[in-house]
């Protein structure tokens, strides 16, 4: 084996990205959802679809799940899950509270004006820490969607002070191990505001709020241009780097597949992991991406050797020299030393690692000839139809 193939492995083998529970369902864009009839429809075939994923890559063994959508009765569907985690050997992830759904959140929710509506907000949070506990789930992952349309029809700052005091709560009530993750993101819902914006903001929530409180970055939430590997690297600094919500853009929070706009970009992302974090292993990369067109199942997959191949790429930058040539400012050589990994064909050491481990050299031909999908179809076609909402 070279010197290359040998870190390909090395990093293959400590390499696991989480699946989002709601990336299996039937969802859609704001204007209209094309129904899968492969789609989950229960919690059980979202387990199912994400041990199917897992068994063809090697590389996804746990999955998000969504308080909501998964645990609709809260800590009560903990033993469900706990027997659906066994049974298909696929542990529950991060848990997501749901602070957007609720017709009482239209003016926020743990930053809406009304104290009666963040003691809703409170109360579910809480709820999902004591789910995440039951689960012993260590993250929960707090996406904050309120914000404002109009200037001056909020206050920014007295927001602010909201949000905190939801924070110090929920912060009191993690368990030793456990971990809140602050996500940010400049727009969407909002459009005038978000009352956290960006990584600055999220950066001082964690800090003011305590130290079970983190940074989450998703990929898909920063202005055209940002420079997202200088933040990560940032965060590792500051020892803030919380975990990753994985998804490409070309032009706002798209979802797209991992990849697939600007691979070059996720490398960088990886690179700085590789060359500033103290145990990769540590940190959770999880995908934030739920497919309207692609078929469910081949988006995962494909999503989930995207994420392999790229973190290969990353894992052979020669950084030893790297650092020499930039310390004698040799720029060519340095970014040619750089691009010189993220051009390596890693697929043929990956087919490797694959054949090694019992798993399918192409994992996304493996699904297609498996006849899980021709199963899955077969079994949830009726039940997605009678979901299609017809607007004739
Ligand atoms: C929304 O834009 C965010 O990326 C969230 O992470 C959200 O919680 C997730 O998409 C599931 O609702
Ligand atoms: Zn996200
Ligand atoms: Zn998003």
């Amino acid at each position: 084996m070279s010197r290359f193939e040998e870190r390909i492995h090395h990093a293959l083998d400590s390499f696991q990205i989480e699946l989002p529970s709601w990336g299996f369902a039937n969802t859609g864009t704001r204007f209209g959802k094309f129904q899968q009839a492969e789609a989950a429809t229960s919690i059980e075939e979202k387990f199912a679809d994400a041990a199917e994923v897992h068994a063809l890559t090697g590389a996804s063994p746990s999955l998000a799940l969504h308080v909501e959508w998964d645990l609709p009765n809260g800590v009560k569907d903990a033993q469900q899950i706990r027997s659906l985690a066994a049974k298909y050997g696929i542990r529950a992830g991060a848990i997501n509270p749901n602070l957007f759904e609720r017709q009482e959140y239209k003016y926020g929710s743990i930053c809406n004006p009304d104290k009666a509506v963040r003691a809703i907000a409170t109360d579910h949070l809480l709820e999902s820490v004591e789910i995440a506990k039951a689960l012993g789930m260590r993250d929960v992952s707090l996406w904050v969607s309120d914000g404002s349309n109009y200037p001056g029809s909020q206050s920014i700052r007295r927001r602010i002070d909201w949000m905190l005091e939801v924070f110090a709560a929920v912060h009191a009530a993690l368990g030793e191990r456990q971990r809140m993750l602050i996500e940010y993101k400049p727009f969407e819902p909002a459009f005038y505001h978000t009352d956290i914006a960006d990584w600055g903001m999220a950066l001082v929530l964690a800090r003011r709020t305590g130290p079970k409180a983190t940074v989450l970055v998703d990929t898909g939430h920063h202005y055209q241009g940002q420079n997202i590997e200088q933040i990560v690297t940032w965060l590792l600094h500051e020892e803030l780097l919380g975990g990753f919500h994985f998804n490409d853009r070309k032009y706002a929070d798209d979802d797209l597949t991992l990849g697939s706009i600007d691979p070059y970009q996720i490398f960088r992302i990886f690179h700085e992991i590789f060359s500033n974090a103290a145990d990769v292993q540590q940190i959770p990369f999880m995908i934030d991406q739920s497919h309207n067109l692609k078929g469910k199942m081949e988006a995962m997959v494909q999503t989930v050797c995207n994420a392999q191949e790229i973190f290969a790429k990353a894992a052979i930058v020669d950084r030893e020299r790297l650092g020499g040539l930039q310390d004698e400012a040799r720029l060519v050589e340095a970014e040619e030393c750089l691009r010189e990994a993220f051009w390596f064909d890693v697929r043929p050491a990956i087919r490797e690692w694959r054949r090694s481990h019992g798993i399918a050299e192409d994992p996304l031909d493996a699904l297609r000839t498996s006849g899980y999908l021709e199963k899955i179809r077969a079994e949830r076609r009726e039940r997605n139809a009678k979901a299609v909402v017809s607007y004739a």
